[in-house]
């Protein structure tokens, strides 16, 4: 997708900055992947700023990874700000499933905030969507289809889905991407899918298409893992090479590279 190359620069040269109430195992990761790329990060969880701070951002990113009941208090003033001013919303229902708190948590936040896209592993987003899941924590799998799970999340939830995986499948219910490019390294470094949740959030921020942005942003991902992973075979060291490739990816080689199937499905 040529488009991609013009996303992927408009993101660097606008330096989005994203808002992000996210989980306290990678707070650190997430605000230096989205230097690297060359976004920018804040991170504010206080109930009495979140109203505020939104309205000073470009994006929101609202993550369940380690929840208590101020945060989703937080996540709700702040998802109702970020609404008011226009600006995207990103959901990482990490966990959900796993127990009854996260999913009352995730309803809650879907029910008072309008989120822009969804995004997370199988077994979460089948869980949102009512299907079976299996979550081992936050890690989640399914038996069934991505392309099933992700159509049946967004008709549960009539919120655009990204489901994360070996392949990953992005839809709103008209358009769907499959996308084949990343690294299984990723999944041995914690925060991998929660980052990449806060990059969706940057680059929803300089586009109008919410699908062909997420494809974008997922695409310009995991092809920077392919790239750290040809710099190392372990996680430590995958972790700080990941990071360099975000910083050093050019946006052609992404056009160039990105493994895209795009399925009109109405
Ligand atoms: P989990 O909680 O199971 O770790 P997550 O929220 O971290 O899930 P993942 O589904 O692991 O999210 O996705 C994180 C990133 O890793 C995405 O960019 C995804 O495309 C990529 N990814 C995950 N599994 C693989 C794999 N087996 N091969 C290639 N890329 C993968
Ligand atoms: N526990 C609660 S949040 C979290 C863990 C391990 C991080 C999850 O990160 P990701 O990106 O979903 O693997
Ligand atoms: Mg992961
Ligand atoms: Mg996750």
């Amino acid at each position: 997708m040529s488009d991609i190359t013009a996303l992927i620069d408009s993101v660097r040269t606008k330096q989005p900055l994203v808002h992000n109430i996210t989980n306290q195992v990678v707070i650190n990761f997430t605000a230096n992947g989205l230097y690297a790329l060359g976004a920018a990060p804040v991170m504010a969880n206080a109930v009495e700023e979140a109203k505020e701070m939104a309205q000073n951002a470009d994006a929101l990113l609202l993550n369940i990874g380690t929840l208590t009941t101020a945060q989703v208090e937080a996540m709700v003033l702040a998802g109702k700000s970020a609404n008011e001013k226009g600006i995207p919303v990103v959901l990482d229902p990490v966990g959900v499933g796993a127990t009854s708190f996260r999913t009352e948590a995730a309803k809650k936040i879907l029910e008072n905030v309008k989120i822009s896209v969804v995004r997370g592993n199988a077994g979460e987003i089948s869980s949102l969507a009512g299907l079976e899941s299996n979550m081992k924590g936050v890690d989640g799998t399914s038996d069934e289809d991505f392309k099933e799970i992700a159509l049946a999340a967004v008709k549960q939830l009539q919120v655009p889905v990204i489901v994360t995986g070996k392949q990953d499948v992005i839809t709103d219910g008209n358009q769907m991407f499959v996308l084949d490019n990343g690294h299984p390294l990723l999944t041995k470094v914690t925060g991998t899918g929660c980052l990449l949740s806060s990059v969706i959030a940057a680059f929803l921020s300089t586009s109008d298409s919410i699908v062909k942005a997420a494809a974008g942003a997922v695409s310009f991902y995991n092809i920077a893992a392919e790239i750290a992973a040809e710099h190392t075979s372990a996680p430590g060291s995958f972790q700080v090479a990941f990071l360099d490739a975000l910083y050093q990816l050019k946006s052609n080689v992404v056009s160039e590279t990105a493994k895209i199937e795009h399925l009109d499905i109405t």
